[in-house]
């Protein structure tokens, strides 16, 4: 695949970049600071930032898109959300085994953190890795709008050349920097409505400066609510190092399937590259990579043995579409982990009718304040297989929340076996995970193409 140079710059990255963003004169490089065991608040609000010509309301944490917060593993995370917008909102932290009320969840993990509100998220990252956040709640919007960040958890002693993260999002503005409709009828019953300006860490191909030309981490986060990008690296050579932060024995990048949500690691040595997404009818160019001639120096990779799931329970997770919405319940109080209780349904959420299912049932976004029945409840410390049976035919990124899965097989796109969580799943197929249920609590499993999770692919299930 890498030997395809013919690499054309897409329509959308003709709408050219308006250089007002921090990473501009930053080498293309995002902001970061440092959050272990020090106590941050993130406000999230309106500003009007240019990504194409004109000045465009994103929805932002401090002003400037994406956050990078860094950490060692074994520190305390302490980030307090300060809610400026006008709607309500939550944090998510997207891969990490959080404990339960502190998973960003509205109605099933938290109260939902009202405009003028705050909520502090404390937990400590079990793993390292690389994660991002976003919200959870009329998250084709809040995330469409640029309402996310990344957190990086570092497992010392990592002492790469460098150590940069690339967050892949998509926009879906007009020429005016107005933003088109985040949720379509007909995006949301296909693949979803596609940005019409591709971004890396929020610039239209933007040059990336790299410190070395060896030993260069690059943590990769498909963080669009809709694209799945086929990565590669045209030029110097690049190791795959972590799927979803989880360490992989590593292998050459040829290319790689990125659904939404779902990250990539790899160490890349070389001095000039492009980052390209081959899932096009010509490759798109991404980003243009450049390091200086300074060596860096590398750093061990861990990698954890897959548990035995031989003696897992066995389930069929059905992923279809076309049903009507599931037999909801009438609103009634909802009691949180904490044990407080949502006496009143809020229903901001999606006014979208429901197109996807999981196991038959639907469930709407904007259905979100009234729970369904489980999917299945597990006792803690229960081995479960789950068998993803794609009956449609769309891709679906699976995402579950408090768990690594393992991926063990898949019918249609070969894999290495891995931990994630976030798995991709082509039409019709079947692809095989395991995970130990050892975080009690409430978690989601949903879609991750987020027009099919708030039109119905997203479900819930229990551990006791
Ligand atoms: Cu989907």
């Amino acid at each position: 695949m890498l030997t395809r140079r013919a690499a054309l710059v897409s329509g959308a990255a003709t709408l050219g970049a308006c250089a007002l963003l921090p990473s501009s004169g930053n080498g293309g490089r995002l902001s970061e600071r440092r959050i272990g065991n020090r106590e941050i608040t993130l406000t999230a609000r309106e500003a009007k930032v240019a990504l194409g010509r004109e000045p465009a309301p994103l929805w932002l944490y401090d002003d400037w898109p994406f956050p990078v917060l860094r950490m060692t593993h074994g520190e305390s995370l302490s980030v307090t959300l300060n809610n400026a917008l006008r709607e309500h909102t939550s944090i998510h932290w997207h891969g990490v085994r959080v404990p339960n009320a502190m998973d960003g969840v509205p109605y099933l993990t938290q109260t939902p953190v009202q405009p003028g509100e705050r909520f502090t998220y404390r937990f400590t990252p079990p793993d390292a890795g690389t994660y991002f956040f976003h919200p959870h709640c009329n998250t084709v919007e809040q995330l469409g709008r640029g309402l996310l960040g990344a957190l990086i958890v570092e497992d010392p002693p990592e002492h790469y050349g460098d150590d940069v993260v690339l967050i892949l999002k998509d926009w879906r503005l007009d020429e005016h920097g107005r933003f088109l409709p985040f949720l379509t009828d007909k995006g949301a019953a296909q693949a979803g409505s596609f940005g019409t300006l591709r971004t890396v860490n929020g610039r239209v191909q933007p040059a990336i400066d790299l410190a070395a030309r060896s030993n260069v981490r690059l943590r990769m986060i498909n963080a669009d609510p809709t694209r799945i990008a086929e990565i590669g690296i045209d030029g110097g050579a690049a190791r795959v190092i972590a799927v979803d932060g989880n360490s992989v024995a590593p292998f050459a990048l040829e290319t790689w399937k990125l659904g939404p949500g779902m990250r990539l690691d790899v160490i890349f040595d070389g001095d000039k590259a492009r980052l390209l997404d081959y899932f096009a009818a010509e490759p798109v160019v991404l980003a243009e990579l450049s390091a200086p001639p300074v060596a860096g120096r590398g750093s061990p990779v861990y990698t954890v043995p897959p548990p035995d799931f031989s003696d897992a329970w066995h389930h069929t997770l059905e992923l279809g579409a076309g049903v009507a919405a599931a037999d909801l319940p009438n609103p009634q109080p909802i009691v949180l982990p904490d044990g407080r209780r949502i006496e009143l349904a809020d229903s901001l959420c999606l006014a979208q009718g429901a197109f996807w299912t999981l196991d038959g049932k639907s469930w709407p976004g904007r259905d979100h304040a009234r729970l369904p029945p489980p999917l299945f409840t597990l006792a803690r410390g229960q081995k479960v297989v789950l068998d993803i049976a794609n009956t449609t035919s769309r891709s679906h990124p699976i995402h579950i929340h408090g768990h690594t899965m393992t991926v063990l097989s898949a019918s249609v796109l070969k894999r290495p076996i891995h931990r994630a969580d976030t798995v991709l799943v082509l039409p019709n197929e079947r692809v095989t995970v395991g995970f130990v249920a050892d975080n009690p609590g409430n978690w989601m499993v949903h879609c991750h193409v987020v027009e099919h999770q708030e039109t119905g692919m997203m479900g819930w299930f229990r551990v006791s």
